[in-house]
């Protein structure tokens, strides 16, 4: 069945022109800093609440000359949530139906991006400072080849820097710099940030910014935790700055997934000044995804649809890595005719001219609902959609790489 599926990924990749398209190599023996932000979605970028802007810093750095921004690119996680974001960036495969890949095939044999990175001489991390072994992030991260796991133990939390979920943002940044200090170069540093996560709360003294007013308590306080997380991400760039670690890097930016479920559709309805319809509830699923390169000059606001799945093939092209012989589901954004839908786990997809979700097929555009025959349109797409997410199911279940050489077969 592995033939079978390189086939069709080889049909489906424009591999090809890769080396050719846009920004190829931009990024070569830079450092990578990826920060996975958690529970960030577009809708904050560019919100205000009663007149304050909720996230000043990221609305500079999307419209900044250094960084390219895409305003179209959704998460695409399941049960498995930040793990599942983390599962699909390190593979571009897609998450499972049910239950989270970390931890029901963490020993399976993958060709994550550790991995590649560390065969090009990256040193690789990860720094959360969480319990390591939740998610069975330990497990996982052994197997799939980061060198170290700057985990809970690694950070002093004490009752003044740390509430909710623990340590709070800023002081985990702050106290990561000595360890990437540490680290040889180039590396591949993956920060997971936890302030801004459900239940969102914040002690009233950290908050500048107003809680917003509905019946979501869950809404109303999640506004205050993004406003937290923009500011520690503000002083990361300036810590980063501070220990001569900015230049030589590229910062790269990303939300996990949705902190606002549909439970809340009447409080996001009143907030967006719409009703949150399906197609409405689909294109919220878009998160942040901006990458940042200092003294680059060429950047701005694109508006390909992308998502999670193109993040790995992404990085490689922005770090010249030829991974040609990779079994990736994503593409690399930057390729001008890239594949042409992204793919949600319960089937949903988007596509240039489509949205897909509950059955329904709507125009991208306009978000009109269309008729029966119109809808026809969305029909192939369907159809490759549920072939994807099956052949990545297979990959999974089957622990189908044992049987792929993945290095005689790139270049
Ligand atoms: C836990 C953190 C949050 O360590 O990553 O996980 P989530 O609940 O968002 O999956
Ligand atoms: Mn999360």
């Amino acid at each position: 069945e592995i033939s079978e599926i390189e086939t069709y990924l080889e049909e489906n990749s424009p591999d090809e022109v890769n080396k050719k398209a846009d920004l190829y190599g931009i990024a070569e023996d830079k450092n990578v800093i990826f920060v996975s932000v958690e529970s960030f979605q577009n809708f904050l970028l560019d919100s205000k609440v009663n007149g304050t802007e909720t996230t000043p810093f990221l609305n500079d750095l999307k419209e900044s000359k250094d960084t390219i921004f895409f305003k179209n690119f959704y998460h695409q996680t399941a049960q498995g949530k930040t793990s599942d974001s983390e599962f699909i960036v390190e593979n571009s495969l897609y998450p499972l139906g049910r239950g989270a890949v970390y931890f029901t095939h963490a020993g399976n044999e993958y060709n994550a991006l550790p991995e590649i990175l560390n065969d090009e001489g990256y040193e690789t991390s990860v720094f959360h400072a969480n319990n390591g072994s939740f998610w069975n992030r330990d497990t996982m991260y052994d197997n799939i080849g980061y060198d170290e796991f700057y985990d809970e133990k690694s950070y002093q939390v004490t009752p003044e820097n740390s509430f909710g979920w623990g340590l709070e943002d800023k002081a985990f940044f702050e106290q990561s710099i000595k360890y990437m200090q540490s680290q040889e170069k180039p590396f591949y540093s993956k920060f997971i940030t936890l302030t801004h996560h459900f239940p969102f709360e914040l002690p009233e003294e950290k908050a500048n910014i107003d809680k917003f007013d509905s019946n979501s308590k869950t809404l109303n306080s999640f506004f205050q935790t993004a406003r937290y997380t923009d500011e520690a991400l503000q002083q990361f760039f300036q810590q980063l700055k501070d220990a001569g670690l900015y230049k030589d890097s590229i910062i790269v930016l990303m939300g996990d997934h949705y902190g606002i479920s549909d439970f809340h559709n009447e409080a996001m309805g009143q907030f967006l000044g719409k009703e949150v319809d399906p197609f409405v509830q689909t294109q919220l699923q878009r998160v942040p995804f901006m990458v940042h390169i200092p003294g680059y000059e060429g950047g701005g606001v694109r508006e390909d649809v992308v998502g999670q799945i193109d993040v790995k093939p992404t990085l490689l092209h922005l770090l010249g890595i030829n991974a040609g012989g990779d079994m990736t589901f994503g593409d690399n954004m930057f390729a001008e005719d890239g594949k042409d839908f992204i793919a949600m786990r319960d089937g949903s997809f988007i596509s240039e001219e489509y949205l897909f979700t509950n059955e329904q097929c709507y125009d991208r555009a306009t978000g009109e609902l269309l008729a029966e025959e119109e809808a026809e349109a969305c029909q192939p797409i369907k159809e490759k959609v549920e072939k994807e997410l099956n052949y990545s199911d297979n990959i999974i279940y089957g622990d189908l790489f044992r049987f792929y050489d993945f290095d005689s077969s790139s270049e």
